[in-house]
């Protein structure tokens, strides 16, 4: 078999970013190796889940006598396992854990970096075989290194990130990623289990031609709200409108999609949910900082995403995101309300 040697893998790529910062000591490129590690164990598990229902369900024990987990608890302990395991993350936060976890040993205590992740976000879409990803993004801790890391470590706004990514498990598994220097997408080839640089310098089209919303909600949503959305559906020649709607309700594939072809995706405040339903730390920071250095906008309807102190590890948060023209059109929107 012939090596295609014009691939670039997920591991070369980080080291040959390496090579511009002469005083950078690899701890990021490790701790991205660990994720895109922990990512192809859970992308395994996520390509059986049909079978695990034949197994036995979560919370069961299987034919081998083994637990069955739940996949997003599988896939939780899977980046807490690698990360804690090696030597370039000092604790973690993540949305299916109650409090931030501390990996209170010499090495870890002596790195400079804390994760967030969402292990598995749009685990509802499991058993219908649709799209769903992991979430992650990387601080630099505030606490003084050779010590446990701090609740502070956590809590810092989304503007002090160094860097956020996703895998998204679709029709080929894909892990994006974006430090401050641009985001760049590696679809893992499966022959070689590796992820391989496919997406170089990602850029969100400046304006698109896609919302995405649950429209279920929409006499729920506030007035300015609304009123974007049917602008959205109606003929308009300065913006290209009316706009095609795509939502699947997991939000890695339809900010992906939209990331790629331009659009705007919006999880809005509802009546029943007046704080919005996405999490600020694990999933609308990320997001909004991949979106940023990609070249659009985000922001809680008020604010820029990456501007808001957090209080709670699992704060929720209304979000607007995606192309930048876009999201400037929604933003008359709702000053106008
Ligand atoms: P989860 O973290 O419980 O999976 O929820 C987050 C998901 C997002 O992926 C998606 O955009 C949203 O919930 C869909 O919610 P809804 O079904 O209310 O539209
Ligand atoms: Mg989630």
């Amino acid at each position: 078999m012939n090596v295609n040697r014009k691939v670039l893998t997920l591991d070369e790529f980080t080291l040959q970013q390496l090579r511009n910062f002469p005083h950078a000591t690899g701890e990021l490129s490790n701790l991205l190796r660990d994720i895109g590690l922990a990512a192809k164990r859970v992308n395994v598990e996520v390509n059986k889940a049909g079978l695990v229902d034949i197994l036995g369900d979560a919370g069961t024990v299987n034919v081998q006598g083994e637990d069955v987990k739940k996949l997003d608890i599988y896939a939780n302990n899977q980046l807490m396992g690698v990360l804690s395991h090696g030597i370039s993350c000092a604790g973690i936060g993540s949305e299916e854990l109650p409090e931030f976890v501390v990996f209170d040993d010499e090495a870890s205590n002596n790195s400079k970096y804390v994760c967030l992740f969402d292990p598995l976000d749009g685990s509802g879409n499991i058993d219908v075989n649709v799209s769903i990803g992991t979430i992650f993004c990387v601080y630099r801790r505030i606490s003084e290194k050779g010590k446990p890391c701090t609740r502070e470590d956590f809590l810092q706004p989304g503007r002090n990130m160094v860097a956020a990514g996703y895998i998204i498990y679709g029709s080929s598994t894909m892990m994006v990623y974006a430090t401050r220097r641009g985001v760049n997408g590696f679809t893992l080839d499966p022959s070689i289990g590796e992820f391989t640089l496919s997406h170089p310098n990602i850029k969100c089209p400046e304006t698109g031609k896609i919302y995405s919303v649950n429209h279920g909600n929409f006499f729920q949503y506030e007035k300015g709200v609304q009123a974007y959305i049917d602008a959205c559906q109606k003929k308009n020649k300065d913006n290209g409108g009316p706009y095609t709607q795509r939502y699947i309700g997991s939000m890695v594939a339809d900010v992906h999609r939209n990331l790629i072809k331009g659009g705007i995706f919006m999880y809005p405040a509802t009546i029943d949910k007046p704080k919005g339903k996405l999490r600020l730390l694990y999933e609308c920071n990320p997001f909004a900082f991949i979106v940023e250095v990609a070249g659009g906008k985000a922001t809680n309807g008020r604010q820029r995403i990456l501007d808001v102190q957090p209080t709670e590890l699992h704060q929720r948060s209304s979000l607007f995101i995606g192309s930048r023209k876009m999201m400037e059109e929604l933003e008359t929107y709702l000053a106008r309300s």
